[in-house]
């Protein structure tokens, strides 16, 4: 009888006990999530923090997308190939899967693009130069007008300059076809479609001064002949070693000469000092990280100088389990270039930029 009765205690000590456990760890899983501020509210009086995502992202990061970001751009989904893939023929399938979460949780959209060398199929340039700049005029009027409302800025066009300091505009079918006329024509008639829609020029690199000194040429140009344009992309696609934050301040101050907003539309800081390099950490060096961190706060800081000019911040992804920089420019090379860890967890490069 006695033994029965102090077996019962044990048995009702252990369940205590793991209760306990349970409990304590839950309290401690809990408090780790109050602990990490939003990024979105402590940017709250700047601008809007963005994340380019796919339509699976929304679920993978459904936490940290609503914790802390209020624009989305989708990655590829409203880019020709995938929105508009063969004539008359549009799938908003997967673009619109993307502004309804936006819509849903008060998110801002970044549409992303419409005219672009890259990812476009072979049959939107067939012909000549008249019925290139027709399809492109349909195409406008049917992606723009299709978010109209819902996406606040469109990235109008991206990458037309060369990075040949000889050459102007990049060689590419749209530009040795259509000329500068094809930029001019894509602005106006996104204008068109939607009246209330901040419309950008978007391209990498224009940190580096003689690009940057390109893009301003180009949107002088086009704000002389009254082209409707409000804003530079900046996308800053960063490695350890090059842009350095004074060189983006430049191209801040320089761009808003011009009368234009700035946005950093594709942020995102490679933890490597050269594209090439020849490493291939399965685990991050914490220097680097420790690089990563500075570069992103000494940015940051930059960035909160100039609000007001600078409109926007868009990282080119959430969390380091998914980058483009895995395909690119080597394959299947690791890389950790954004704020959060493969767990989801922050990395050094958040906790500087949050708190300031
Ligand atoms: O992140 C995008 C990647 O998934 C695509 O395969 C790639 C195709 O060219 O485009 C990437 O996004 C690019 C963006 O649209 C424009 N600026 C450079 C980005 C990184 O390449």
């Amino acid at each position: 009888m006695v033994s029965k009765m102090i077996k019962q205690r044990f048995s009702i000590l252990v369940l205590l006990l793991i209760l306990l456990t349970f409990s304590l760890g839950f309290l401690k899983e809990e408090a780790k999530n109050m602990e990490v501020p939003s990024l979105k509210e402590a940017y709250k009086d700047y601008f809007p923090i963005g994340a380019a995502v796919n339509h699976l992202n929304i679920y993978t990061y459904e936490d940290l997308l609503k914790k802390h970001f209020n624009s989305l751009t989708p990655e590829n989904q409203m880019k020709w190939e995938v929105i508009h893939p063969k004539p008359y023929v549009y799938d908003f399938g997967p673009a619109d899967e993307i502004v309804d979460f936006a819509m849903k949780n008060g998110m801002k959209v970044r549409g992303h693009t419409l005219v672009w060398h890259n990812q476009t199929p072979g049959w939107v340039y067939a012909g000549t130069k008249d019925e290139i700049l027709a399809r492109l005029k349909e195409h406008i009027k049917e992606v723009v007008g299709h978010y109209k409302g819902k996406v606040y800025a469109w990235d109008v066009v991206n990458e037309a300059l060369s990075d040949n300091p000889n050459e102007f505009l990049r060689k590419a079918p749209w530009y040795d076809i259509c000329g500068e006329e094809v930029i001019e024509k894509a602005f106006i008639w996104a204008h068109e479609a939607d009246p209330d829609a901040k419309l950008f020029y978007n391209d990498y690199n224009l940190e580096d001064p003689i690009k940057r000194e390109k893009a301003y040429r180009l949107v002088k140009k086009l704000k002389d002949k009254g082209v409707p344009i409000h804003g530079i992309g900046i996308q800053g696609h960063w490695t350890l070693a090059w842009p350095t934050p004074k060189m983006l301040e430049d191209s801040i101050k320089r761009f808003a000469e011009l009368g234009v907003e700035v946005q950093v539309t594709e942020f995102d800081i490679s933890i490597y000092y050269d594209r090439n390099e020849n490493n291939n950490f399965k685990v991050p060096p914490e220097d680097r990280l420790e690089r990563q961190a500075q570069l992103y706060k000494e940015a940051f800081a930059i960035l909160r100088k100039y609000k007001g000019i600078v409109t926007g911040v868009t990282f080119w992804g959430v969390a380091d389990d998914y980058t483009w920089l895995y395909f690119w420019p080597v394959r299947g090379r690791e890389d950790y270039p954004l704020l959060f860890d493969k767990n989801h967890n922050p990395k050094k490069a958040f906790w500087e930029i949050v708190k300031f």
